[in-house]
């Protein structure tokens, strides 16, 4: 059942927010207290664009979030469990920030912009005055705030092409989170080889906010050619890819461990870290329950899930699937979920309740595809 949005002063504006309603966009949510596209109106064609041809998002709500001075790498190395040991200027970093609990409380995207300048470009939660509050506690010399920088998207297959004919050919050569700091037509911004979708793209991180119609209409240019079509991060391409979506995966106890992130979180650095010796527990002590992927019977899905369901084994919770929707390339209803390791390795028995019943279900490793 649709929902109408009131659009106020209140909650922030995308310098690409005008041009998005032009280009037709019927749906928002609400995320780093902005309002984030969520549909034009056709799924499928938007689906078809990110995985067949390029798409072109507004995620300004992917903010920013800058350590600017002499201690930005000190207290990014405070914030994150991940070992920044070999960063340099013009890398990324896929960096999850945890609480003193060891919980997740974001997975943002670090840039080290400058020796003294690191941006962290996070999914949906305050870490702006987390990241203060502790820059402040610790005397560090280093100030903490949102610079004026705005994401937009370019992805799937035929993106490179339309961010070659834009920038050039050396576009083509950034490795994955890779970046450069640049202009266009005197536009200034950051190219950066990134993007919520397993199908290739870039974000065009737009650093002056008045600026905004400008780059959308050059960009839609540019990918005319190539069919370019407005588009947002994508409900079902991220669940057939099994990426994290912060806050609708996870909950007030969810770790890293839990998240498959292991890789990411760097126990023996010498270092001290926020939520150092609780990982280490944690870790020691393993975890009961994994994000994992669904594959689930009965006829497609209309949409997605308006909230969390039930996953059960043998008829007792087992956990929870956070988002599902029929998948085109899958020819399946599929799922992504915090599901107990006990329902994860049993064969059978594994069943969704639903809001118009229950579901058999299997559970699958990524990528569903
Ligand atoms: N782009 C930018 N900022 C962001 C996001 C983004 N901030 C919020 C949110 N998205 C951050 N979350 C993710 C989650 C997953 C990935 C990127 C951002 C991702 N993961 C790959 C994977 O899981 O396979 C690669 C991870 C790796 O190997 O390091 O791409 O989209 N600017």
């Amino acid at each position: 059942m649709s929902l109408m949005l009131s659009v106020g002063a209140r909650v922030r504006k995308s310098p690409f927010f005008s041009s998005a309603r032009k280009a037709g966009l019927a749906a928002a949510s609400v995320y780093n207290h902005m309002y984030m596209p969520t549909s034009y109106g056709d799924p499928a064609a938007e689906y078809d664009r990110l995985v067949n041809g390029v798409a072109m998002w507004d995620v300004a709500v992917e903010r920013q979030v800058a350590l600017k001075g002499p201690d930005a790498l000190k207290l990014a190395r405070l914030l994150t469990p991940r070992n920044l040991d070999g960063l340099t200027i013009g890398q990324g970093k896929y960096v999850p920030i945890c609480n003193y609990d060891g919980v997740i409380i974001n997975d943002p995207v670090l840039l080290l912009v400058d020796d003294d300048e690191i941006w962290l470009s996070i999914a949906d939660s305050d870490i702006v005055l987390w990241a203060s509050a502790i820059a402040g506690a610790h005397k560090m010399n280093v100030r903490v705030f949102e610079p004026d920088v705005s994401p937009l998207a370019i992805q799937g297959p035929k993106s490179a092409d339309v961010v070659a004919a834009l920038f050039g050919d050396w576009v083509k050569e950034l490795r994955y989170f890779g970046f450069r700091v640049t202009e266009l037509q005197g536009i200034p911004l950051v190219v950066a080889r990134s993007g919520w979708s397993k199908q290739g793209g870039f974000e065009l991180y737009l650093r002056d906010g008045s600026r905004g119609a400008e780059l959308w209409d050059l960009v839609a240019k540019a990918g005319a050619a190539y069919g370019i079509g407005p588009g947002t991060p994508n409900y079902v391409e991220r669940l057939e890819s099994g990426l994290i979506s912060y806050g609708a995966d996870t909950d007030d106890r969810t770790n890293p461990f839990e998240l498959g992130m292991d890789n990411f979180i760097n126990l023996d650095q010498p270092h001290d870290f926020i939520g150092k010796p609780a990982l280490q527990a944690i870790k020691a002590a393993g975890v009961s329950r994994r994000f994992i992927g669904l594959l689930i019977d009965g006829a497609p899905f209309k949409g997605g899930n308006e909230h969390r369901w039930d996953v059960t084994l043998n008829g007792a919770y087992a956990g929870f699937a956070s988002a599902c929707a029929y998948s085109p390339r899958v020819q399946s209803n599929i799922g992504v979920g915090m599901v107990s390791t006990e329902a994860i390795a049993a064969s059978d028995g594994v069943a969704i309740v639903t809001d118009d019943g229950i579901l058999p279900a299997r559970t699958a490793s990524f990528p569903l595809i």
